[in-house]
This record gives C-alpha cells, structure tokens and sequence, in this order.
C-alpha cells in the first residue's frame, strides 16, 4: 500500500494582500502527477484544507476541480480530515457526494461520524485508517462548570488521549488478528515538534503532552497535520508532511515537502518528497544600503519580499527602499523596522500591516495600550478574547 500524506494546504490564503491561487494550482497540478507516477493507493490531507471556514469561491473550485480530476485515477481513495482552520460545515456539506468519488471527508470526529476507513485493493483490506480530524474542546470533554484551567488542560489531554485509545481499539477489531497496518491521522501540536509563526494556537491556554511516543505506540503510521515543517516527532513513524506552499515569511527557507509512505509485507519506508517552489518568498535584513545590494541581486521579478529594516534613519530608509525597489521593478510587500533601533519615534512604529497580523496579536495590543496593572485580569482577558475567537472560527 502506497500513501501520499499532506496538509495544510490553506487554499484561499490572501497573503499580504496578494492571492495564492497560482502557487496553488502549480501544487495540485504538481500533486497529480505525483500520485499518478507513483502509483498511490491513497490519499491523505491531514487538516487546513481551506485558509478560513468561509473560504472564497476560486478556492472551492480549485478544490473540487481537483478531486475531480483525482477520480479519473482508478483505484485512488483520498481521505480529507478538518483542521483548525477548517469550518466544519463547509467541510462537510458535500461529504455524501464526495463519498461517491472515493474521497471521505472526516470533519469533527464526533459520535456521528464514522472515523474508520478500511483501504481495498484487489478486493484484499491492506490497512485501516483512524481518520482524526482536529479535536474540538466541546468533541473530547465535558464542560463543567467552575473549572480552573489547568483541570481544563488536564481533561483536554485525557480526552484527546482517549480519542485516540478508542479509535485503535475499534480498528484493531476491524482488522480481526490480521497484520495489516493501522494508521492514524491527528491535527495538533505535538510535544517536542518545530512550529514556525504562521500557526495558530489552537487549544485555549491548552498546553498538550500528547507527543509522537504516545502515537507511535499504537499506530504504524500517524499522517500529521497544523505544523508547516516537515518533520518526525520523536519516532520515524510519526510525522508532520508540513504545508505545500511557505505560509508567511517566517518559512520563506523551508523546503516544501509531502510524505510517500509505502508498507510493504508490513515493513515501513517513508520517502520526503520536494514540491517543486512557484514563488520565491525572500526576507532581507539590514541598513538602507545592505538592503539595496541585496535587492539588486534578485533575479526572479515575482519574487515576495520582505525587508527588516535597521537604519540609523527608519524613515527616510523606508520610503528609499519603496522607491528603489519600485524602479528595479521588484514586489516589496512588507517593510519592518527594528523596534530595537534607539530614539525610534512613536509616529514610526506603524509599520506592520494588518495583515500579518492575528486577531489574537491584535487584541494584544490594544491590551497594551490600556495602564492594566492586574495581570492575572490581563490574561483572563486574553483568554476571554480566544475563547470567543474560537467560537466565531468554529462555527
Ligand atoms: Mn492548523
């Protein structure tokens, strides 16, 4: 059996303005002829499939078109689990017509929903997959009122855990004695993984002790998903595919990757596979004429830019670059000044665009801006503003 494991695909992402609707359809179309020459058995999106739970209509039709175009590929089963950033109706409305394509889409993990899916070829089960969408607080636990946060946390991880027991437990009945592999799919944030800036928390001050030793004790493969780097989790088999396409800045030097994960009379080999880069994002640091240099050596024109300034002049620095860069015809889509820089005014500091920022960042600052002198209430207060955030994401 051949899987083909990715997530985060984040379609609809309006990055600094700017859509990503071409990186995406060089993916899927890089993505499809992947599958197809290495003969895939199944594929697996472990969560943020969309960039927000009201994604806008190219990016659905990006996604259906594509899982169209997989149908043509006999023998293909895709499986979709919800992420965080995923609205679990949007995910879902299609789901029954979808099933018809092969293609099960997994949203809440719920008692509704069935998470088992039993892999066929040639009429012979080769696998089971425990398809675990994003844990929602309200799936794993119960509420109860006058809880302190850390009972919260402590329930959140037991529940979590147990979702996870269960789920084994019922494919290893499935399987009936059978040595068949049984995989496992997870949107979280595993203990002792690399995050970069562009994920979210997504736990209410929710600290998770689930790590890759946990999983990897029941599941031979557990197809992870939220992280946007490639990488193991403590054990070889338990691994995050990291996103398609760098989702900010942040991961402007990461090599993009998905897994292929073959088992072969039950022994494992995972191949990292590099996706090919549609846009090059860069980060240049350094005083006006240092970033001039380095802005004269871009080559490819449709480069994203962005520029960490530390000038003596932030001001003056700032409009010379727009200009320069504009008359090397070259796309600077964010200038940050170092707020380290010594008598930096405060007329100044209004250099981060609101589109780097979260919500949550936002709420922040003008948290900031208030003389709270109780921190305990300032933290109460932040954990108010993401506790409604996540009522407003999840709806
Ligand atoms: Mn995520």
């Amino acid at each position: 059996m051949k899987i083909l494991h990715t997530s985060d695909w984040h379609i609809g992402q309006k990055f600094m303005g700017k859509s990503r609707e071409e990186e995406h359809k060089a993916f899927f179309s890089w993505l499809f002829e992947t599958i197809k020459e290495n003969n895939i058995d199944l594929l697996i999106v472990a969560g943020d499939i969309f960039d927000t739970g009201t994604p806008p209509n190219y990016a659905l039709e990006l996604y259906y078109n594509f899982l169209k175009q997989l149908f043509s590929l006999s023998g293909l089963t895709v499986i979709i689990t919800a992420g965080n950033h995923d609205s679990v109706s949007t995910l879902k409305a299609p789901k029954q017509l979808l099933e018809v394509m092969n293609v099960f889409v997994i949203t809440s993990g719920n008692e509704s929903e069935d998470e088992l899916i039993p892999i066929y070829k040639d009429e012979k089960l080769q696998g089971i997959i425990c398809a675990v969408p994003f844990l929602r607080d309200s799936v794993v636990r119960k509420a109860t009122a006058g809880e302190t946060m850390t009972e919260k946390e402590i329930s959140l991880n037991k529940g979590i855990k147990q979702h996870y027991k269960d789920v084994y437990e019922k494919a290893k009945e499935l399987s009936t004695d059978k040595k068949i592999p049984i995989i496992a799919t997870g949107h979280l944030t595993t203990v002792g993984s690399r995050t970069s800036e562009s994920e979210r928390d997504i736990y209410i001050g929710g600290t998770l002790d689930i790590g890759g030793d946990f999983l990897g004790k029941y599941f031979d493969y557990v197809a992870l998903g939220h992280l946007h780097i490639n990488q193991t989790v403590r054990v070889s088999h338990v691994r995050y595919s990291g996103s398609p396409i760098p989702l900010s800045f942040s991961e402007a030097s990461q090599k993009k990757r998905v897994n292929i994960v073959t088992f072969e009379n039950n022994k494992l080999t995972v191949e990292e596979l590099e996706i090919p880069l549609y846009r090059k994002l860069l980060v240049l640091k350094g005083n006006l004429e240092m970033v001039k240099k380095e802005l004269e050596k871009v080559e490819d024109k449709s480069t994203w830019i962005e520029i960490h300034l530390k000038d003596e002049n932030p001001m003056f620095a700032h409009q010379a670059l727009r200009e320069y860069a504009e008359a090397l015809e070259l796309i600077v889509l964010a200038i940050k000044i170092d707020r380290t820089q010594k008598k930096l005014q405060a007329k100044e500091l209004k250099v981060t665009s609101l589109d780097e920022l979260t919500p949550s960042d936002v709420f922040t600052r003008r948290l900031e801006v208030e003389a709270l002198e109780d921190e305990h209430l300032k933290e109460e207060l932040i954990l108010n503003f993401k506790s409604v955030l996540e009522k407003v994401e999840n709806r």
